[in-house]
């Protein structure tokens, strides 16, 4: 005999208070940062930009963000490009750098309960005095981080909520209590510390160090693949999942995010999770290519794309607040029978509920880590049985997602299916596979939208920058610096406004890798530029300067791998009066050198770089010094500036254009 029926499971789950309350809700985040993947969004057109942010931040419309965690910039690179230290040098503080500022002030502004978390990546090298090691004197790097929150107070007004160690990095655990007290002593009692931002191996010394328990108050690992060990849920700390995601934000990185927001909690009892990253606003061909909640990288067209990710935010971001309790496990928090998972959260009144239920599939959630275990999961009829507080609810507020995988077929984000009455507390719902719904008992939540934006475009030629409308101290918005930090300073003169390479000697650096290359680099552009003419004036610092300066194009490496760059590059050492044009950044192979006595000065010297196919030319101060081909040359990549060394340098009207 031959059966033909479909099999569809159906399970009744309880979502009830009766047995007490499960762990807090501490909220769903965003990361700019680690590094500088928020880069290109200050310079975006004021229309645009506020869009994205709404997009982000504003509560009840799209992701509506809890927490934003930001680096806290070491001057080195850390994924993107670098983020400024608000001390490049020991000497001097400054609170005007970078874009971290601004887009803390920007999620503020829409959101004044949105949760500030500041996590360091590298630290300046004065910090290390030579060493790599942060910790070489705690009070120092305690001071460090101290001013950084206190520098957020004073001249932004930003009180900062949460900080950590240092990110995947060594914690030094005596540090963690020295913060603490350099906290409290200042003022600054109410922040909370998270550590280690690497994994649960925290939890080991915790358990040996009561002293050590007293001053972490969260546990934050990265991408721990929804589980914690018992030890973890057993210590009475807080679990976050404080990295996570980091996957290609199609509909399978929507998947992933969906999945994760639920089962971090079901599987792991981690009550906060934090995507790497906020928003694509990195150059394309830069590393980790649109591992973000959204996209938005061409500041010259205005183009941007809200992504799945931002819509699997809204499930559980528009229908909780931070401060609400889970349900306990078989009372409102489960997987569901079928596959997926549920979770249901309440009010602290306990007059509020709302449950998401998500069925994402395997092949559909995949997240960029770690492996994901085989699991099944298929259509299924849910019915979810009211008791307690909320036996009384007669309807819920029932919000849909549907991602699709098939050609032809499109995903439906974040739609109303209106509310759907709860007869005798029982709500019962056909669920689908890779779907995500929220039942709510709250009426604030809505589909945010705007019109598309404008159209996508490539970077635009001729291009000129000069620097003058740029505040003192800004990093330039157009700029991606790979190695070293730049500023706007005004040197008076003729040039007024420059762009100055700030960093001294080498930082105390998250990617290893960084420190086979010792100078620096500052990209931009396009990474598919051919045939491309640039033309920058150029001085080395008289005092703490590099000894070299250069202009370079077709540069076909940036982030942790810049060391490894090919491209021409080409150099100028004003005080030998020599030049050098070699093939990759750090130098090894050489296309031409020479000395020019008469036309390299010891100050600002225009130099000009153009190729052509495979010839490039070069000019000091419109006196040809080369022009030879380069066979090894790669086809394609970007142009940027920058020194040899740590020291110095100064950068000012640079001029792009097409040389074809
Ligand atoms: C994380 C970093 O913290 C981020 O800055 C960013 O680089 C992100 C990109 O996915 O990755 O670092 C990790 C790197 C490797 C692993 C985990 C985190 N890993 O192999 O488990």
């Amino acid at each position: 005999a031959s059966y033909l029926f479909c099999i569809v499971s159906s399970g009744s789950y309880f979502v009830d208070d009766t047995f007490g309350l499960g762990r807090t809700y501490d909220g769903i985040g965003g990361l700019s940062g680690g590094s500088a993947t928020s880069k290109l969004l200050i310079g975006y057109p004021q229309k645009q930009r506020d869009e994205v942010l709404d997009y982000l931040f504003k509560p009840h419309f799209a992701a509506s963000l809890q927490i934003l965690k930001v680096e806290i910039g070491g001057d080195a690179q850390a994924s993107d490009a670098t983020e400024a230290s608000h001390m490049h040098v020991e000497w001097e503080e400054n609170y005007e750098r970078g874009y971290e500022w601004w887009l803390m002030k920007e999620a503020k502004l829409r959101n004044p309960d949105i949760k500030l978390y500041g996590l360091p990546w590298a630290f300046p090298g004065w910090l290390g005095n030579g060493t790599q090691n942060p910790y070489r004197n705690n009070e120092k790097l305690a001071d460090y981080i101290f001013k950084w929150i206190h520098g957020a107070q004073v001249y932004h007004n930003l009180k900062i909520d949460l900080i950590g160690i240092w990110n995947e990095r060594w914690c030094d655990t005596e540090y963690v209590k020295v913060l603490r007290k350099k906290l409290d002593d200042n003022g600054y009692s109410d922040i909370r510390i998270v550590a280690s931002d690497l994994d649960f191996g925290i939890v080991d010394f915790i358990k040996a160090d009561s002293e050590l328990a007293s001053v972490v108050d969260y546990i934050g690992a990265h991408y721990p693949g929804v589980v914690s060990p018992e030890d973890a849920k057993e210590i009475g700390i807080p679990l976050w999942s404080s990295e996570d995601f980091s996957t290609y934000n199609d509909e399978v990185g929507g998947g992933c995010w969906a999945r994760i927001l639920n089962q971090n909690y079901v599987q792991g009892l981690m009550t906060s999770t934090i995507a790497w990253n906020l928003i694509d606003s990195f150059f394309q061909g830069l590393p980790w290519d649109r591992t973000s909640l959204m996209t938005a990288r061409e500041p010259w067209s205005g183009n941007y794309a809200v992504e799945s990710p931002i819509w699997m935010s809204a499930h559980t971001t528009q229908v909780t607040e931070i401060g609400w309790h889970y349900l306990p496990h078989g009372h409102g928090v489960g997987m569901l029978d079928g596959g997926g998972s549920y979770v249901s959260l309440v009010s602290p009144d306990l007059t509020e509920l709302t449950i998401v239920v998500e069925t994402m599939s395997h092949d559909h959630s995949v997240c960029i880590r770690p492996d994901l275990p085989p699991y099944t999961v298929q259509e299924q009829k849910v019915t979810f049985i009211l008791g307690g507080n909320f036996a009384k609810i007669t309807s819920l507020n029932v919000w849909q997602s549907k991602l699709k995988f098939n050609p032809g077929e499109s995903s439906t984000y974040f739609q109303s299916l209106g509310p759907v009455p709860v007869i005798n507390g029982k709500l019962s719902l056909t669920l689908g596979v890779d779907e995500i719904y929220s039942l709510t008992t709250l009426k604030t939540a809505m589909h945010g939208e705007y019109g598309l934006p404008p159209n996508s475009a490539p970077f635009p030629l001729p291009f000129v920058e000069n620097f003058e409308e740029y505040p003192v101290s800004a990093e330039p918005y157009i700029l991606a610096p790979q190695q070293g930090s730049f500023d706007v300073v005004d040197v008076g003169g003729d040039h007024k406004k420059v762009m100055r390479q700030m960093v001294l000697q080498p930082p105390i650096v998250w990617c290893q890798e960084t420190l086979r290359y010792n100078g620096s680099l500052n990209l931009l552009g396009r990474f598919n530029w051919t045939d491309v003419d640039i033309d920058v004036d150029v001085q080395v610092g008289q005092i703490n300067g590099s000894d070299g300066v250069f202009i370079g194009a077709r540069i076909d490496n940036g982030g942790c791998g810049t060391y490894a760059a090919k491209g021409v590059f080409f150099f100028i050492f004003p005080k030998e009066k020599t030049f050098r044009v070699t093939n990759d950044i750090i130098g090894n192979t050489i296309i031409a050198e020479g000395k020019q006595e008469s036309a390299i000065v010891y100050g600002w010297n225009r130099l000009s770089l153009s190729i052509k196919n495979q010839t490039v030319t070069g000019f000091c101060n419109d006196i040809q010094m080369f022009s030879v081909t380069a066979p090894n040359v790669p086809a394609n990549g970007f142009v940027g500036v920058g020194t040899d060394i740590y020291g110095y340098a100064d950068f000012d009207n640079i001029y792009l254009h097409s040389s074809t």
